[in-house]
């Protein structure tokens, strides 16, 4: 599923692509909710041994009375904990998309579930992931699949297009009308700029990760499930200036 020259530039200007097709068929959406529900119940009290909530509001995500009544709960490396996760990093169309973008030399950089359950789905604030990851080059891409519909209304990626060239922004500790929320950071956005990005269940969209974007809180009675692969040209840089050689090899060679 190599993306045609206007998707590339159509990317290459907005920083992120809504991608119009399926990459993901029905039978093998079937099978990667039913893996996910399995790893969420299975995780689930065990907050801090693969299991976050990343909506946690309080002084640190360890805290015993920190309110966690919004829930925005994350899987990191599903792939080292589901073997469909792991095959999903060697999914074509996936990997076809990614080339299309960073080349023919991908390295993963991670995979996360972000999972904002009905009701009570919590915000993810604005942000630039490479504030998080502080990468060299800063190109990498993230194929934002969807496992449910995903709109307005349960919180869809909203992104700022053309924020990616604007350079990165200088971020802090996100707050709620709550408090601090520990495990996530913010910027100000100009949120008159910012476009929603609804995606069908099995579709995906691909950002830059100097992109702006964010997701609302889920208060539908819909769950919204989500699966990310943060892809990387092979070669590039940790924030301590190393390269990840030994990230795992998806397409290509190392370099
Ligand atoms: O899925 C979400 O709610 C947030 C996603 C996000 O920030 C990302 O994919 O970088």
């Amino acid at each position: 599923m190599k993306l045609t020259p206007q998707e590339i530039e159509k990317f290459r200007n907005d920083g992120y692509l809504k991608i119009n097709e399926q990459v993901i068929d029905d039978a093998h959406l079937a099978v990667l909710r039913e893996h996910y529900d399995a790893l969420f119940t299975q995780k689930r009290g065990t907050i801090g041994e693969g299991l976050r909530n990343l909506a946690v509001v309080g002084e640190s995500e360890g805290d015993e009375d920190a309110d966690r009544e919004e829930e925005m709960l994350q899987i990191m490396e599903m792939w080292r904990h589901d073997e469909e996760y792991r095959k999903l990093l060697y999914h074509e169309p996936l990997l076809d998309i990614a080339e299309s973008l960073i080349g023919s030399d991908i390295q993963l950089f991670h995979d996360q579930a972000l999972y904002k359950p009905a009701f009570h789905g919590g915000e993810v604030y604005w942000h630039q992931d490479n504030a998080y990851w502080q990468c060299d080059p800063p190109n990498l891409v993230s194929i934002w699949i969807a496992l449910d519909d995903a709109d307005e209304e349960n919180g869809c990626m909203n992104v700022i297009p053309g924020s990616y060239i604007e350079g990165l922004a200088a971020h802090g500790r996100a707050k709620s009308e709550k408090g601090n929320l520990p495990a996530l950071l913010q910027v100000d956005a100009d949120v008159d700029r910012a476009v929603p990005v609804p995606v069908e269940a099995g579709s995906a969209m691909v950002h830059h990760c100097m992109t702006l974007h964010q997701t609302n809180p889920n208060r539908s009675s819909r769950d919204r499930r989500a699966m990310v692969i943060h892809y990387m040209q092979s070669g590039t840089r940790n924030g301590n200036g190393d390269i990840m050689k030994d990230n795992l090899l998806l397409r290509g060679k190392l370099s």
